[in-house]
């Protein structure tokens, strides 16, 4: 199973949208290990987002990021990483395909609702950042058996 890290960033906030992009993960299978609302503080942005450092739009996406509070969420789940970033759509709500959470619910060329990790070693780094073990829990969901075929020893 592995882990993800999920922001639902200030806009998502703001035009209360954390409901339903909540119930989308939840509905698809998977299951959330930690969650809290936090703001941001620009050390924090800077670091999270250090890869983009230099590029023209880097202080913007700081100020975006840091304007309201967020929730970030840790997801668990069979190949969680890679369908999170599927069901999130691509960067930019304009050019997301409909169905996806930016394609959906968001048009702007920068404030696209949600940040998810985009590989197992970002999810990890990200986490990391982020929670501190303690605010992670481990619980059996109730429904392992319906959402997964484990009969077999394996999650299939
Ligand atoms: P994604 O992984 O889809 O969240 O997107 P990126 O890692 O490429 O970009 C991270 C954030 O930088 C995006 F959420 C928005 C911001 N960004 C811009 O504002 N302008 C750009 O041209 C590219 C990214």
């Amino acid at each position: 199973m592995e882990k993800t890290l999920i922001i639902l960033k200030p806009d998502s906030v703001q035009r209360r949208l954390l409901g339903k992009i909540i119930s989308r993960f939840e509905e698809k299978g998977f299951q959330i290990i930690g969650l809290k609302m936090i703001h941001i503080s620009e050390t924090l942005a800077r670091k999270h987002y250090a890869e983009h450092e230099g590029r023209d739009f880097f202080e913007s996406l700081v100020k975006y990021t840091t304007s309201a509070p967020v929730l970030v969420i840790v997801l668990k789940g069979k190949n969680v990483v890679e369908i999170a970033r599927k069901m999130m759509g691509a960067t930019f709500g304009f050019r997301a395909e409909p169905g996806t959470i930016r394609g959906d619910y968001a048009v702007s060329n920068r404030f696209n609702l949600i940040h998810g990790s985009d590989s197992l070693a970002s999810a990890e780094r990200e986490i990391g950042i982020f929670f501190h073990k303690g605010e992670l829990f481990e619980y059996d969901p109730a429904d392992l058996t319906w959402v997964y075929d484990i009969s077999t020893g394996d999650i299939v």
